[in-house]
């Protein structure tokens, strides 16, 4: 069954605490980006750290294999257990990420393709399907890959085997929960989360999906 991952894109340090402390109980993870990170700091790793649950530091590093590195290092070091990379730079960059991830006992999930309009612009069949494959010889835990466009992971899936797929575009994107959740192992929502009155039960309803 695949697991809610909370998209926590909120960028008040106080407000993405209160968020993130009554989703906990029906998520399986939280994933924190540059809004969040630039307003509060790495260290919103450690205020939600006492949440017991993993957190996924989503920067789409796409750099150089030495830059990589060194923002994989920090990254876990700060205290996150995943990191997201992006896979069009090249299987060099990715494998930096992934090794460095695996030296800190984390993980690394590579985005193959992008669930917004304009990613179809450059990642045109073809290439997310070459991207998820290098990101398998780069030994990746998982890869990024777009609920708004189910066909599209069903063909990835075919590439990356039992590894694991998280799925963004729920919500707000448009993306269907039930279109999604029986072919990736997360999903990743935030706004239909974090903007609703009561997120709590927006997340409770979204894992409750996820379980039908
Ligand atoms: P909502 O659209 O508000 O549900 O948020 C989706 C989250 O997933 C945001 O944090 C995006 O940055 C992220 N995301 C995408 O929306 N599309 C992608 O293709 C990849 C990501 C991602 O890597 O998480």
């Amino acid at each position: 069954m695949a697991e809610l991952i909370l998209a926590l894109d909120v960028v008040k340090r106080d407000e993405a605490i209160s968020i993130a402390g009554s989703c906990a109980p029906h998520i399986g993870a939280i994933k924190i980006g540059y809004p969040l990170v630039l307003a509060a700091g790495l260290s919103i790793a450690r205020d939600l750290k006492p949440l017991g649950l993993p957190l996924i530091a989503d920067f789409k590093v796409a750099d150089i294999p030495n830059t990589n590195t060194l923002i994989t290092d920090l990254v876990f070091g700060a205290g996150f257990s995943a990191i997201i990379c992006q896979g069009i730079v090249g299987t060099d960059s990715v494998r930096a990420c992934v090794q460095a991830a695996h030296r800190h006992n984390g993980e690394c999930y590579v985005v193959a393709e992008m669930s917004h309009p304009g990613a179809k612009e450059f990642f045109v069949p073809g290439t997310p399907e070459q991207i998820a494959a290098n990101a398998m010889i780069a030994k990746a835990d998982g890869i990024i890959a777009p609920a708004t466009r189910p066909e599209r992971v069903k063909a990835l899936r075919g590439i990356v085997g039992k590894r694991k797929i998280l799925s963004p575009g729920v919500g707000a994107q448009g993306g269907d929960i039930h279109a999604i959740a029986g072919l990736v192992d997360g999903v990743i929502v935030g706004r239909a989360i974090y903007e609703a009155k009561d997120p709590a039960k927006a997340a409770q309803e979204f894992a409750r999906d996820l379980r039908t």
